[in-house]
């Protein structure tokens, strides 16, 4: 995987810095996809009731997951650092397969796309794919 050269990084922080508002939406839709896109992702959340994309417990997540990505945009330059805590969550504790953090990635994108279609320019498309890849990337971390 190609790294994030510093103008990704201020393609990034600048397209963040307007998607931010809308985070929970775009996180509760983003997970609300993956889970009936990739039904297999829907085994780590068989203790949620409704996995509808209006359920609480898909908006509440949504919430989560992009505070994680907040997080991570802070600490952009040192990504694998950052998300150590929240890899070895995922990797000891919850038991994600690895596999499931691109598919939640390219879920997020598409939401992102559908959201900001005059910024989504090619460039940001790039940047954003690569910052999601680097991220899971860190987030798989600790499974080796
Ligand atoms: Ni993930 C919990 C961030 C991908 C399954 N996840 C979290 C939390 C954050 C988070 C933050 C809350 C941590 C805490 O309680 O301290 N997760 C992220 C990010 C990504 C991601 C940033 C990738 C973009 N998680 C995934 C994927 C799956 C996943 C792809 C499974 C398909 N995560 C979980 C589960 C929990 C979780 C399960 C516990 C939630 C609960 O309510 O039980």
């Amino acid at each position: 995987m190609t790294s994030l050269t510093p103008k990704d990084k201020d393609t990034v922080k600048a397209f963040w810095a307007k998607a931010a508002p809308k985070a929970d939406e775009i996180g509760r839709d983003a997970l609300a996809r993956m889970l009936v896109v990739y039904p297999q992702t829907k085994t780590y959340f068989s203790h949620w009731k409704d996995l509808s994309a209006n359920s609480a417990p898909v908006k509440k997540h949504g919430k989560t997951v992009m505070g994680g990505v907040a997080a991570a945009v802070g600490k952009i330059d040192n990504l694998t650092a950052g998300l150590l805590e929240l890899s070895e969550l995922h990797a000891f504790t919850l038991r994600v397969d690895p596999a499931n953090f691109k598919i939640l990635s390219h879920n997020i994108l598409v939401v992102m796309a559908i959201n900001f279609p005059a910024d989504f320019s090619p460039e940001v498309h790039v940047a954003m794919d690569k910052f999601l890849a680097s991220l899971a990337l860190a987030l798989a971390e600790k499974y080796r």
